[in-house]
Protein backbone atom coordinates (compact mmCIF):
# COMPACT_ATOMS: atom_id res chain seq x y z
CA UNK A 1 0.00 0.00 0.00
CA UNK A 2 3.10 2.04 0.29
CA UNK A 3 4.37 3.68 -2.58
CA UNK A 4 8.39 3.35 -3.04
CA UNK A 5 8.78 6.72 -2.53
CA UNK A 6 7.59 6.83 1.01
CA UNK A 7 9.26 3.46 1.71
CA UNK A 8 12.59 5.22 0.48
CA UNK A 9 11.68 8.09 2.74
CA UNK A 10 11.22 6.75 5.64
CA UNK A 11 14.73 4.29 5.39
CA UNK A 12 16.43 8.14 4.43
CA UNK A 13 14.71 10.16 7.40
CA UNK A 14 13.18 7.37 9.99
CA UNK A 15 9.86 8.52 9.26
CA UNK A 16 7.04 8.42 6.34
CA UNK A 17 3.50 10.71 6.07
CA UNK A 18 0.85 8.98 4.42
CA UNK A 19 -2.02 10.79 3.35
CA UNK A 20 -5.70 9.52 3.39
CA UNK A 21 -4.79 6.01 4.26
CA UNK A 22 -8.22 5.53 6.13
CA UNK A 23 -11.53 6.15 4.55
CA UNK A 24 -14.26 8.25 6.55
CA UNK A 25 -15.99 5.10 7.76
CA UNK A 26 -12.85 3.95 9.29
CA UNK A 27 -12.06 6.85 10.91
CA UNK A 28 -15.46 6.48 12.39
CA UNK A 29 -14.97 3.02 13.89
CA UNK A 30 -12.09 4.41 15.61
CA UNK A 31 -13.22 7.27 16.81
CA UNK A 32 -15.99 5.53 18.46
CA UNK A 33 -14.10 2.95 19.86
CA UNK A 34 -11.71 5.65 21.14
CA UNK A 35 -14.94 7.56 22.75
CA UNK A 36 -16.01 4.25 24.27
CA UNK A 37 -12.48 3.89 25.91
CA UNK A 38 -12.29 7.57 27.33
CA UNK A 39 -15.63 7.77 28.49
CA UNK A 40 -14.50 4.65 30.41
CA UNK A 41 -11.37 5.72 31.63
CA UNK A 42 -12.72 9.35 32.28
CA UNK A 43 -14.94 8.13 34.49
CA UNK A 44 -12.28 7.00 37.44
CA UNK A 45 -9.38 9.03 36.54
CA UNK A 46 -7.85 12.52 34.33
CA UNK A 47 -6.46 11.68 31.19
CA UNK A 48 -4.05 13.65 30.98
CA UNK A 49 -2.71 14.13 34.90
CA UNK A 50 -3.63 10.03 35.34
CA UNK A 51 -2.92 8.63 31.95
CA UNK A 52 -0.64 11.03 30.19
CA UNK A 53 -3.33 11.14 27.70
CA UNK A 54 -2.78 7.35 26.78
CA UNK A 55 -5.10 4.60 26.73
CA UNK A 56 -4.63 1.27 25.67
CA UNK A 57 -7.53 -0.74 25.16
CA UNK A 58 -6.73 -3.70 26.87
CA UNK A 59 -5.00 -2.41 30.10
CA UNK A 60 -7.61 0.44 29.81
CA UNK A 61 -10.12 -1.47 32.29
CA UNK A 62 -12.94 -1.78 29.77
CA UNK A 63 -13.02 -5.61 29.75
CA UNK A 64 -12.33 -7.63 32.67
CA UNK A 65 -8.74 -9.30 31.93
CA UNK A 66 -5.27 -9.52 34.06
CA UNK A 67 -2.40 -7.98 33.37
CA UNK A 68 -0.37 -10.93 32.99
CA UNK A 69 -3.43 -12.03 30.29
CA UNK A 70 -2.72 -9.76 27.85
CA UNK A 71 0.48 -10.55 26.30
CA UNK A 72 -1.38 -14.00 25.76
CA UNK A 73 -4.39 -13.32 24.59
CA UNK A 74 -2.62 -12.19 21.64
CA UNK A 75 -1.41 -15.87 20.82
CA UNK A 76 -5.19 -16.57 19.13
CA UNK A 77 -5.75 -14.37 16.88
CA UNK A 78 -9.57 -15.34 16.94
CA UNK A 79 -9.78 -14.60 20.73
CA UNK A 80 -7.86 -11.08 20.36
CA UNK A 81 -10.39 -9.96 17.32
CA UNK A 82 -13.41 -11.16 19.54
CA UNK A 83 -12.33 -9.47 22.56
CA UNK A 84 -11.32 -6.69 21.22
CA UNK A 85 -14.22 -5.85 18.98
CA UNK A 86 -16.46 -6.81 21.89
CA UNK A 87 -14.53 -3.31 23.14
CA UNK A 88 -15.80 -1.08 20.74
CA UNK A 89 -16.34 -1.29 16.95
CA UNK A 90 -15.83 -4.46 15.32
CA UNK A 91 -14.23 -3.32 12.59
CA UNK A 92 -11.11 -2.27 15.29
CA UNK A 93 -9.87 -5.95 14.77
CA UNK A 94 -9.81 -5.74 10.86
CA UNK A 95 -8.02 -2.33 10.90
CA UNK A 96 -6.18 -3.38 13.35
CA UNK A 97 -4.36 -6.42 12.25
CA UNK A 98 -4.90 -6.25 8.61
CA UNK A 99 -4.96 -2.95 7.04
CA UNK A 100 -2.66 -1.51 9.28
CA UNK A 101 -0.44 -4.58 9.82
CA UNK A 102 -0.08 -5.27 6.12
CA UNK A 103 0.88 -1.09 5.88
CA UNK A 104 3.08 -1.27 8.84
CA UNK A 105 5.07 -4.58 6.83
CA UNK A 106 5.90 -2.05 3.85
CA UNK A 107 8.41 -0.54 6.71
CA UNK A 108 9.84 -3.65 8.23
CA UNK A 109 12.57 -5.81 7.02
CA UNK A 110 11.73 -8.13 3.74
CA UNK A 111 10.00 -11.33 4.24
CA UNK A 112 9.87 -10.76 8.06
CA UNK A 113 6.48 -11.75 10.03
CA UNK A 114 4.55 -8.82 11.80
CA UNK A 115 3.44 -9.13 15.37
CA UNK A 116 1.39 -6.87 16.99
CA UNK A 117 3.73 -4.71 19.31
CA UNK A 118 1.28 -2.48 21.62
CA UNK A 119 -1.64 -0.57 20.37
CA UNK A 120 -2.96 2.61 22.39
CA UNK A 121 -5.02 6.27 21.66
CA UNK A 122 -3.69 9.32 22.49
CA UNK A 123 -6.46 11.52 23.11
CA UNK A 124 -5.56 15.77 23.76
CA UNK A 125 -8.45 17.06 25.65
CA UNK A 126 -9.20 20.85 24.22
CA UNK A 127 -7.46 23.66 26.32
CA UNK A 128 -5.24 21.23 28.43
CA UNK A 129 -2.17 23.28 27.16
CA UNK A 130 1.58 21.86 28.85
CA UNK A 131 0.46 18.70 30.47
CA UNK A 132 -0.43 16.93 26.58
CA UNK A 133 2.82 17.87 25.70
CA UNK A 134 4.85 14.65 25.18
CA UNK A 135 8.92 15.75 25.66
CA UNK A 136 11.40 14.35 22.99
CA UNK A 137 11.62 10.56 22.82
CA UNK A 138 12.13 7.44 20.52
CA UNK A 139 9.83 4.72 20.55
CA UNK A 140 12.34 2.30 20.72
CA UNK A 141 13.46 3.87 24.27
CA UNK A 142 10.28 2.21 26.00
CA UNK A 143 11.10 -1.45 25.19
CA UNK A 144 13.48 -3.44 27.35
CA UNK A 145 16.64 -2.39 26.58
CA UNK A 146 17.90 -5.83 25.44
CA UNK A 147 15.62 -4.95 22.42
CA UNK A 148 16.61 -1.95 21.74
CA UNK A 149 18.04 -2.86 18.24
CA UNK A 150 14.48 -4.74 17.58
CA UNK A 151 13.13 -3.07 14.11
CA UNK A 152 9.93 -1.36 14.97
CA UNK A 153 7.32 0.74 13.55
CA UNK A 154 4.86 3.15 15.16
CA UNK A 155 2.07 4.25 12.77
CA UNK A 156 0.54 7.38 13.85
CA UNK A 157 -3.00 7.88 12.75
CA UNK A 158 -4.50 10.92 13.15
CA UNK A 159 -8.12 11.05 13.59
CA UNK A 160 -8.74 14.24 13.85
CA UNK A 161 -6.94 16.89 11.80
CA UNK A 162 -4.00 17.98 13.19
CA UNK A 163 -2.08 20.51 13.19
CA UNK A 164 0.42 22.92 15.78
CA UNK A 165 -2.45 24.33 17.50
CA UNK A 166 -4.00 20.95 18.80
CA UNK A 167 -1.35 19.08 19.98
CA UNK A 168 0.34 17.63 16.53
CA UNK A 169 3.91 16.11 15.96
CA UNK A 170 7.06 17.12 15.49
CA UNK A 171 9.65 14.79 14.09
CA UNK A 172 13.68 15.03 14.26
CA UNK A 173 14.37 13.09 10.37
CA UNK A 174 17.87 11.04 11.20
CA UNK A 175 20.56 13.45 10.94
CA UNK A 176 22.61 11.54 8.74
CA UNK A 177 21.85 8.08 7.15
CA UNK A 178 22.75 6.74 3.84
CA UNK A 179 20.41 6.55 0.86
CA UNK A 180 18.50 3.65 0.17
CA UNK A 181 17.23 3.19 -3.48
CA UNK A 182 15.77 0.09 -3.02
CA UNK A 183 13.12 -0.72 -0.68
CA UNK A 184 13.63 -4.20 0.38
CA UNK A 185 15.93 -4.53 3.23
CA UNK A 186 17.28 -7.83 4.89
CA UNK A 187 16.51 -8.12 8.75
CA UNK A 188 20.48 -7.29 9.19
CA UNK A 189 20.58 -4.56 6.47
CA UNK A 190 17.66 -2.62 8.03
CA UNK A 191 19.12 -3.04 11.30
CA UNK A 192 22.31 -1.81 10.56
CA UNK A 193 21.10 1.35 8.54
CA UNK A 194 18.72 2.22 10.98
CA UNK A 195 21.04 1.96 14.22
CA UNK A 196 23.95 3.90 11.93
CA UNK A 197 21.27 6.75 11.67
CA UNK A 198 20.08 6.50 15.32
CA UNK A 199 23.78 7.23 16.74
CA UNK A 200 23.98 9.74 14.58
CA UNK A 201 21.93 11.99 16.86
CA UNK A 202 24.01 14.60 18.23
CA UNK A 203 24.92 13.00 22.54
CA UNK A 204 23.23 16.11 23.65
CA UNK A 205 20.15 15.06 22.40
CA UNK A 206 20.18 11.46 23.19
CA UNK A 207 17.51 10.85 26.25
CA UNK A 208 16.77 14.91 26.45
CA UNK A 209 13.92 14.99 27.74
CA UNK A 210 13.04 19.02 27.60
CA UNK A 211 12.23 20.75 24.33
CA UNK A 212 14.58 23.07 24.85
CA UNK A 213 16.46 23.68 21.65
CA UNK A 214 14.80 26.18 19.16
CA UNK A 215 14.08 24.05 16.16
CA UNK A 216 13.13 24.49 12.58
CA UNK A 217 12.27 19.98 12.68
CA UNK A 218 9.47 19.31 10.01
CA UNK A 219 5.59 19.74 12.10
CA UNK A 220 3.13 17.48 11.27
CA UNK A 221 -0.33 19.27 9.68
CA UNK A 222 -2.56 16.14 7.90
CA UNK A 223 -6.25 15.19 7.63
CA UNK A 224 -7.29 12.81 9.34
CA UNK A 225 -6.71 9.18 8.09
CA UNK A 226 -3.87 10.22 7.47
CA UNK A 227 -0.59 8.65 8.97
CA UNK A 228 2.64 9.45 10.34
CA UNK A 229 5.16 6.14 10.02
CA UNK A 230 7.59 6.26 12.37
CA UNK A 231 10.80 4.00 12.72
CA UNK A 232 11.58 2.91 16.35
CA UNK A 233 14.68 5.06 15.98
CA UNK A 234 13.45 8.61 14.96
CA UNK A 235 13.06 10.98 17.63
CA UNK A 236 9.82 13.04 17.91
CA UNK A 237 7.97 14.62 20.41
CA UNK A 238 4.59 16.64 20.48
CA UNK A 239 2.32 19.97 21.25
CA UNK A 240 0.10 21.32 23.29
CA UNK A 241 -3.81 20.73 22.61
CA UNK A 242 -4.65 24.51 22.96
CA UNK A 243 -7.80 24.36 20.61
CA UNK A 244 -10.97 23.97 21.13
CA UNK A 245 -11.20 20.24 20.23
CA UNK A 246 -10.02 17.03 21.43
CA UNK A 247 -7.45 15.70 19.25
CA UNK A 248 -7.81 12.40 18.85
CA UNK A 249 -4.79 9.92 17.50
CA UNK A 250 -4.57 5.80 17.33
CA UNK A 251 -1.05 4.58 16.95
CA UNK A 252 -0.66 0.65 16.82
CA UNK A 253 3.13 -0.45 16.56
CA UNK A 254 4.08 -3.41 15.10
CA UNK A 255 7.35 -5.33 15.05
CA UNK A 256 9.00 -7.90 12.57
CA UNK A 257 10.40 -10.80 15.38
CA UNK A 258 8.68 -13.28 17.18
CA UNK A 259 10.17 -12.92 20.86
CA UNK A 260 9.22 -16.59 21.78
CA UNK A 261 8.30 -19.09 19.98
CA UNK A 262 4.39 -19.55 19.96
CA UNK A 263 2.99 -20.64 17.06
CA UNK A 264 3.80 -21.64 13.60
CA UNK A 265 4.61 -19.09 11.09
CA UNK A 266 1.86 -17.28 8.90
CA UNK A 267 1.96 -15.84 5.46
CA UNK A 268 3.78 -12.56 5.86
CA UNK A 269 1.22 -9.76 5.88
CA UNK A 270 -1.28 -11.81 8.56
CA UNK A 271 -0.67 -10.15 11.73
CA UNK A 272 1.05 -12.36 14.30
CA UNK A 273 1.75 -11.26 17.76
CA UNK A 274 4.61 -10.79 19.74
CA UNK A 275 4.99 -11.45 23.41
CA UNK A 276 7.60 -10.21 25.85
CA UNK A 277 9.89 -12.81 26.89
CA UNK A 278 10.13 -13.38 30.53
CA UNK A 279 9.24 -9.71 31.76
CA UNK A 280 6.06 -8.31 33.11
CA UNK A 281 6.76 -4.81 31.54
CA UNK A 282 4.36 -4.36 28.71
CA UNK A 283 6.02 -3.49 25.64
CA UNK A 284 5.63 -0.12 24.05
CA UNK A 285 3.21 1.62 26.67
CA UNK A 286 3.40 4.53 27.84
CA UNK A 287 0.32 4.79 30.23
CA UNK A 288 2.42 5.23 33.40
CA UNK A 289 4.43 8.21 31.53
CA UNK A 290 3.55 11.24 32.24
CA UNK A 291 4.39 13.85 29.88
CA UNK A 292 7.50 15.89 30.77
CA UNK A 293 6.91 19.43 30.21
CA UNK A 294 8.59 21.80 27.59
CA UNK A 295 9.87 25.08 28.23
CA UNK A 296 8.19 28.38 26.96
CA UNK A 297 11.01 28.98 24.63
CA UNK A 298 10.22 26.57 22.26
CA UNK A 299 10.36 27.94 18.77
CA UNK A 300 7.98 26.70 15.97
CA UNK A 301 9.70 27.95 12.85
O1 LIG B 1 0.27 11.83 19.92
C1 LIG B 1 1.15 12.53 20.42
O2 LIG B 1 0.95 13.69 20.73
C2 LIG B 1 2.54 11.98 20.64
C3 LIG B 1 2.58 10.51 20.72
C4 LIG B 1 3.94 9.96 20.82
O3 LIG B 1 4.92 10.60 20.56
C5 LIG B 1 4.11 8.58 21.22
O4 LIG B 1 3.16 7.98 21.74
O5 LIG B 1 5.23 8.06 21.05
Amino acid sequence: MANPAQVVHFHRHGYAILPGVLNSAEIGFLKDDCDQLFNHCSLEKDIVTDMGCIIEPFSSGLVDIEPHDWELLKENSDIFRRIRADMGSECVPDILLDKMAKLAADFLPISSEIYLLNEQYIIKPPYKGPGTQFAWHKDSEYLPSELWSEPTVSCWVALDDVHKDNGTLILDPYPTSTDHSGTSLSLDEYIEHHTRADSSYPPSQVGSSLLTEPTRKPIVSIPAGSVVIMSGWVRHCSLANRSSHLRRCWMPQYASRRLTHKRPPNEKGVTKFLRTSDTEEPLGGRGSTKPTLFEESFHLN
